[in-house]
């Protein structure tokens, strides 16, 4: 198998960082892209992922997975311990419906933001919308504070336990420096999460 992947860049972030808390990610066989220099749009590369996203993880007998969710299951049903999607149909729907809701409704609307406001993303987001930044951040900053209260009452995002849906927000948080949005400054629930995060070797960068 081969994990094709970008430094600083969220989704491929999502599954390093699920290796990392894994223990496989040195072992993985992997290939870097660089999206800003738009490796990810050459036709070799197009050829293994169609829509030019990272990351993608091709499989030996030809399979190519992309969706960084997509990647983090096949990896979790190899490598099932330690758990990080849940151990059986209710848990798996609960870490599910954080993760999503992380995934959706704050990550997407930090990418949102960036890509129609910051004018190194002109050349990959035609056209940018200023008007649709604007929404974006209004939608980041709201489920910001969702995501503190929740925080206020469960120790970690999906529940008692550290799971994919912590390592979601917390690539999420980390996006969010492209628009200097640090949500962790007016939200102490957040702040504390954040610092446990920082600690865990595995979120390490
Ligand atoms: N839903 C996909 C999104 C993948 C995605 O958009 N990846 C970004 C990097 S974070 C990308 O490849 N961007 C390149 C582009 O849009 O040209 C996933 O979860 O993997």
């Amino acid at each position: 198998m081969k994990l094709h992947y970008a430094v600083m860049a969220p989704n491929p972030d999502r599954v390093r960082f699920f290796l990392q808390e894994k223990g496989i990610w040195e072992q993985t066989p992997k290939s870097e892209l660089n999206i800003v220099k738009h490796e990810h749009r050459r036709p070799e590369y197009l050829a293994i992922s169609p829509l030019g996203h990272v990351p993608a993880l091709e499989l030996d007998d030809g399979t190519v997975l992309t969706e960084s969710r997509a990647i983090c299951t096949y990896f979790e049903a190899l490598n099932p311990e330690p758990n990080l999607m849940g151990v059986d149909g209710k848990e798996r729907a609960v870490i599910e419906m954080w993760d999503r809701r992380v995934e959706l409704t704050y990550m997407a609307q930090i990418g949102g933001w960036f890509r129609n406001s910051h004018p190194a993303m002109a050349e990959l987001e035609k056209p940018q919308s200023a008007e649709w930044a604007e929404i974006c951040q209004g939608r980041a900053r709201k489920h910001a504070a969702f995501l503190d209260q929740r925080l206020a009452v469960s120790p970690y995002v999906a529940g008692v336990r550290f799971t994919i849906a912590d390592i979601t927000l917390h690539v999420a948080m980390g996006f969010g420096r492209v628009v200097k949005f640090r949500p962790w400054d007016e939200h102490p629930n957040l702040a504390a999460w954040r610092e446990r995060m920082l600690a865990r070797p595995g979120l390490a960068s």
